[in-house]
């Protein structure tokens, strides 16, 4: 059956193959697909519906990968674009992040095992990743946590209401650096900094990173109200008391439990998401489970 995929499209204007089953996976956005082998190589017209669907889905589950290697999430990053790679100050995930392939536990690795806030990845980077791979190795049961959630930008903005939605158009977003951006949305970073007795400050130097406020999906053309926790705070005219409230007003509407769609891990899932129109958070969980996954990003560009 049909269904209206994120972006807007319906699954039916795709060029799916039939060995392909696809269905919707979360009550805000997201697909689960079944027939993909992604540990061996795909005809290309598979290839192409996995393209199409992380273009237009948001997030995308590929049920069933056994033992995914390394070389496979590498291959699967070239046919979206090739791997990303963090620029050179990407502090607080640097192994995660310079390696485009890592494991992520059994303790959570420098993401740790706490609670991570609502952010798309490597947000405060001039050029971003478009895409995040995540398979499952080892998950805790549902009920000890470690579930990641998909929030659908498409959807925050459109619920703004018209006057803000102008008011935000083609406005900047000033970003936090990469590591205060970590602190703030990474429970276990915040911790380890600080444990160090690093916090942020007045004096620390404002990031130099400006991207939109709202996006242009590159693919779709959709608007995307692309705020998050790594957000430092909005650019524009009116005092900055205003700004800040503007600020938090945006993220805690990015943080409504209605735009987003909850994802239980089960083991040998490959979750593919868009950072370019969601934001994910994920609970933290109890330690006397193991959680492995294996992560990579993939495309990159300036967001506009
Ligand atoms: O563990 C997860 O599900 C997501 C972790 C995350 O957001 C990250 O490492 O950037
Ligand atoms: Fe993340």
């Amino acid at each position: 059956m049909s269904h209206v995929l994120a972006s807007g499209v319906e699954v039916d204007a795709l060029k799916i193959p039939p060995a392909l089953a696809v269905e919707p996976a979360g009550a805000t956005c997201g697909v689960r697909v079944r027939g993909l082998d992604l540990g061996a190589e795909l005809p290309g017209e598979q290839v192409f519906a996995l393209r199409q669907l992380a273009d237009h889905a948001g997030y995308v589950v590929v049920e069933d990968q056994e033992d995914l290697r390394a070389e496979s999430q590498l291959r699967v990053c070239e046919w979206l674009g090739g791997p990303y790679l963090p620029p050179d100050n990407d502090d607080g995930l640097v192994t995660r992040r310079t390696q485009f392939v890592s494991r992520l536990g059994p303790d959570g690795g420098s993401a740790g095992q706490s609670q991570v806030h609502p952010h798309s990845d490597n947000q405060p980077a001039w050029l971003t990743p478009d895409f995040t791979l995540l398979y499952a190795v080892e998950v805790p049961p549902a009920s000890a946590g470690g579930r990641t959630e998909y929030a659908n930008l498409f959807q925050a903005f459109a619920a703004l209401d018209a006057d803000l939605q102008e008011r935000l158009r083609g406005r900047g977003q000033r970003m936090l650096s990469q590591k205060w951006g970590n602190y703030r949305c990474f429970d276990a970073i915040r911790a380890s900094l600080e444990a160090r007795g690093e916090r942020p400050s007045e004096q620390d130097e404002p990031s130099p990173v400006v991207h939109p406020a709202v996006r242009t999906h590159p693919v779709s053309g959709t608007l995307a109200l692309w705020v998050s926790y790594m957000t430092d705070t909005l650019v524009g005219d009116e005092e900055a008391d205003e700004l800040r409230e503007l600020t938090l007003r945006l993220q805690e509407h990015v943080s409504r439990d209605d735009f987003y769609s909850l994802h239980e891990w089960s083991p040998n899932q490959l979750v593919i998401w868009d950072n370019r129109c969601v934001l994910h958070r994920r609970e933290a969980w109890n330690p006397a489970y193991t959680r492995i996954m294996v992560g990579a990003q993939a495309g990159c560009a300036r967001p506009f």
